[in-house]
């Protein structure tokens, strides 16, 4: 494990790497779902929490440079010290680092109001795989038309092509007020039509989807009372955050709503939204409680959800009997995330048929995870050829050694 403290080291590390042959895994927080930050034949880690540099806050353009190794809670923090607030949050917030959630393109809780980690990113500096230290737009041009993309193109990249040591982040004002709500409807379908209606309001900044079979687990796990009683058989969690008349907004919509909407728990206060937003933040660690847990993080057309959640549990049934099954995510982006747990390392091939499922519908087989190595072989049945190809071109190009996370992603 290596601990470099400057962009000049990792450029040192990277150069020994090429003339050694030895494969490089860098890692922030370690939080990563898809095996990406994790070696397995001899690579040498490339810790990078020690770039945990937090640039000044730029006020008059809203934005920041920070180190790849400062963790989201702490660029939260920072933002928060100058009224300001990041985009994209997630429940791993104390550990994730930005410079993984760049490589990853994290998501999160925000994506459907202001984008993933790509919506974030103006600028940043890496040291490609030739060794050679890049710095895209550091000083976060709005405008900068000047050739290929290059925080685009390693933004979601996993390391496969670079190290990314340094960040320029769009920042934004933070919400005067939050209010949040979770609303109990009779179905998936009912959830994507009260999501349609909500998308009016013009605070909204999260829609997360809940399922009875979870929320009644994560209630037996945490031993609380249903947060809707009776638990209904779907419950969209949303959240608006802005300086308008947010309640009067949620209101009208529920009004126009009408009877799609069975009953709603409101909270217009921090201590009532962190109640709300337990519900949906336990449900990873509910599942991890059950046993190994097997993951599928897909991506499915609004339209399609509601046959999409009417044949995961089936489907995951015939293959793991028994399994508990957590069926929950971001419904404002499409995003669900299907957790089977299992006594052992077998799922039975559950995530394997959800991932067909997702695929069958049209979706994708990783909506923000990646694909780490654990995805490897989905990437050519969903992407194709050509456009494999095209990645492994761009691969050789700027990893011509192999040496950044060799076998994520691509095939080694
Ligand atoms: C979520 C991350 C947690 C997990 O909860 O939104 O993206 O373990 C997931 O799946
Ligand atoms: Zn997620």
């Amino acid at each position: 494990v290596l601990r470099p403290g400057s962009t000049a080291e990792v450029a040192a590390i990277v150069r020994l790497a090429r003339t050694h042959h030895v494969g490089l895994v860098p890692q922030g927080g370690n939080t990563g779902l898809v095996g990406g930050g994790v070696p397995r034949a001899g690579e040498v880690v490339v810790d990078l929490r020690r770039l945990a540099r937090l640039g000044p806050v730029d006020t008059a353009s809203l934005q920041v440079t920070v180190g790849a190794g400062v963790t989201l809670a702490a660029l939260q923090r920072h933002a928060g010290h100058a009224g300001l607030a990041f985009a994209v949050d997630l429940g791993a917030r104390d550990t994730a680092t930005i410079g993984g959630m760049v490589a990853t393109n994290a998501g999160g809780l925000h994506v459907l109001r202001h984008g993933a980690m790509r919506a974030q990113v103006l600028g940043l500096e890496a040291v490609l795989g030739t060794g050679d230290i890049v710095a895209a737009n550091p000083t976060g041009l709005v405008k900068d038309n000047t050739g290929y993309d290059l925080p685009g193109l390693l933004c979601g990249s996993e390391g496969t092509l670079g190290i990314v040591t340094s960040v320029r982040l769009r920042l934004l004002p933070a919400p005067a007020r939050v209010v949040t709500a979770l609303l109990g409807v009779d179905g998936v379908a009912a959830a994507v039509d009260a999501l349609a209606e909500l998308r009016g309001c013009a605070g909204l900044h999260a829609a997360e989807l809940l399922l009875a079979d979870g929320m009644a687990l994560v209630g037996r796990h945490l031993g609380l009372p249903p947060p809707l009683d009776p638990l209904p058989p779907c419950a969209v969690l949303v959240e608006l955050a802005g300086d308008g008349d947010l309640l009067g907004q949620l209101g009208a919509a529920l009004d126009r709503l009408g009877p799609v909407v069975r009953a709603t728990a409101v909270a217009d206060d921090e201590a009532g939204g962190a109640r709300l937003w337990r519900w949906r933040e336990a449900h990873p660690e509910v599942a991890a409680a059950h046993g190994i847990v097997h993951k599928a993080d897909v991506s499915i057309p609004l339209t399609e959800l509601p046959p999409f959640v009417d044949q995961v549990a089936p489907l995951v049934a015939a293959r793991a009997p028994g399994a508990p099954l957590l069926v929950y995510g971001h419904l404002g982006d499409g995003n669900l995330h299907v957790n089977v747990a299992t006594a052992g390392d077998d799922d039975g091939g559950a995530v394997d048929a959800v991932l067909a499922l997702a695929l069958d519908l049209g979706g994708s087989v990783s909506a923000e995870h990646g694909i780490g190595v654990a995805k490897v072989s989905w990437l050519l049945r969903q992407r194709g050829a050509a456009a494999v190809r095209t990645m492994a071109a761009l691969k050789a190009a700027l990893d011509p050694d192999g040496i950044c996370n060799p076998g994520v992603l691509l095939p080694a």
